[in-house]
């Protein structure tokens, strides 16, 4: 039975960025995956950081490629109506956000992990956790078809909404607040120039839209959609249609499309588990919060748990401290609850729900309203670049 430091499970963003920080403190860490490298690489999820994240990420040593490639934005927009309003994030918050794609983030981290000998055991099969109530927690997997169980004095659970990890938590001891929207979000990536310089929202009549990229040769746009609508009913074509119809004239007059290398359908729904800590077991991520993907945050709330948690164990092992990891569960969840609270805001604002015609007017006086008042845009503004870790 071998023993480490720190056992994390799931190599995801959260898990790997967690790896890293813990190494550059000599803080020995194991990652599980349940998936082979290929297959979590090839995943087409988030886009845009916060520039907390982006610091983050340089701090831990991986974001020379970020900084290289990554595009910093100083706004976006909001489209209703036929009109735009441009929101001036760096004149109303000093703070920009960068558009740099989960995948190659995923990559960076991997690289750094494998670089300086990391230990990332992918393909590893039926993860369990165990006496995580105890002083010494435990961990089991099977890799090649062989069992095996390591000691560890943390389990890091960043393996995602549909993880081993808050599922093995017993039902009493937790709390689980959820909410479904009636709707998803059809996204697509195609290597066409974006139609705008800047991430553009737009609440239509026919439904939301966002427009997105990954640099300026490829593009990644999102449509709202029915929870039910099968993938196969929507050929590019009808995409870049609807597309069309749903943005104001001024970019649906220059939308320049072309053959799609990813489309998928995802749900909506806003999740948050609580608390975040069970002893020796820290939720971090999707294993512990779901946000919908509208305000950008579910990356970044992700990366914001670990740096909490990154601080609270580097605490323990140089003072002997638990004090940090004590308010872990406490400091993640006011910024999961503020950052849930704008994501439910933001989807509200943008999206259609029904054919209530008050409903809409009202959407449309409160985009007027973000579009006229600097206070409502600073709001808005201060909330879309991430608010202050406290
Ligand atoms: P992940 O889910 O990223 O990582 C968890 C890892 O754990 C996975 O690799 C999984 O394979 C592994 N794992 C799971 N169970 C395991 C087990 N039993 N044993 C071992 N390993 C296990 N956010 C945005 O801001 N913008 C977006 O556009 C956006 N789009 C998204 C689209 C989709 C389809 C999804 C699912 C999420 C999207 N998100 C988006 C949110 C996304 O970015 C997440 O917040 C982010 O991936 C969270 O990172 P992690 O917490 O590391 O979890
Ligand atoms: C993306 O680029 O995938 C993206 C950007 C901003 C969002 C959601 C998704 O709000």
């Amino acid at each position: 039975m071998s023993k480490i430091q720190v056992a994390i499970i799931g190599a995801g963003p959260s898990g790997l960025l967690l790896s890293q920080l813990l190494h550059t403190q000599g803080i020995e860490s194991i990652v599980l995956e349940r998936h082979t490298r290929e297959y979590v690489e090839a995943r087409i999820r988030a886009g845009l950081l916060e520039w907390g994240t982006v610091d983050l990420l340089n701090q831990a040593g991986v974001g020379a490629r970020m900084m290289r490639e990554g595009l910093a934005h100083d706004g976006v927009e909001l489209a209703f109506d036929c009109s735009t309003h441009r929101i001036d994030l760096k004149a109303l918050t000093g703070q920009r956000v960068m558009v740099y794609g989960q995948t190659e983030l995923q990559k960076d981290l991997a690289d750094a992990r494998t670089g300086s000998g990391g230990c990332i055991v992918w393909d590893a099969k039926d993860v369990a956790i165990h006496d995580y109530a105890d002083r010494t927690a435990r961990v089991s997997y099977t890799q090649r078809g062989e069992r095996r169980e390591v000691d560890c004095d943390f389990i890091a659970g960043c393996d995602g909404y549909h993880g081993v990890t808050r599922a093995s938590v017993p039902q009493h001891a937790i709390t689980l607040h959820e909410r479904i929207y009636p709707f998803g979000w059809l996204g697509i990536l195609a290597d066409v120039p974006p139609v705008a310089a800047e991430l553009v929202y737009t609440n239509n009549a026919r439904g939301f839209s966002l427009c997105s990229m990954r640099s300026r040769t490829r593009s990644r746009y999102y449509l709202q959609c029915a929870l039910d609508d099968d993938i196969d009913s929507w050929p590019d074509e009808r995409f870049w249609d609807e597309l069309r119809l749903r943005l104001p004239e001024k970019y649906g007059s220059r939308l320049i499309t072309g053959a799609s290398i990813e489309k998928s359908i995802a749900p909506l729904r806003s999740f948050v588990a609580e608390p975040m800590r069970f002893g020796r077991l820290f939720l971090v991520g999707d294993a512990a919060h779901i946000v919908p993907p509208t305000g950008a945050k579910g990356l970044n709330l992700a990366l914001a748990d670990v740096r909490v948690l990154f601080e609270a164990m580097v605490d323990y092992y140089r003072c002997g401290s638990e004090t940090l990891l004590d308010e872990y569960s406490s400091r993640a969840l006011a910024r999961v609850w503020k950052a849930t609270r704008f994501s439910w805001w933001f989807t509200s604002l943008m999206h259609r729900f029904s054919d209530d015609t008050i409903a809409r007017k009202m959407q449309l006086a409160e985009l007027q309203y973000i579009g006229e008042s600097p206070a409502a845009a600073a709001a808005f503004a201060e909330n879309y670049v991430g608010l202050r870790l406290r």
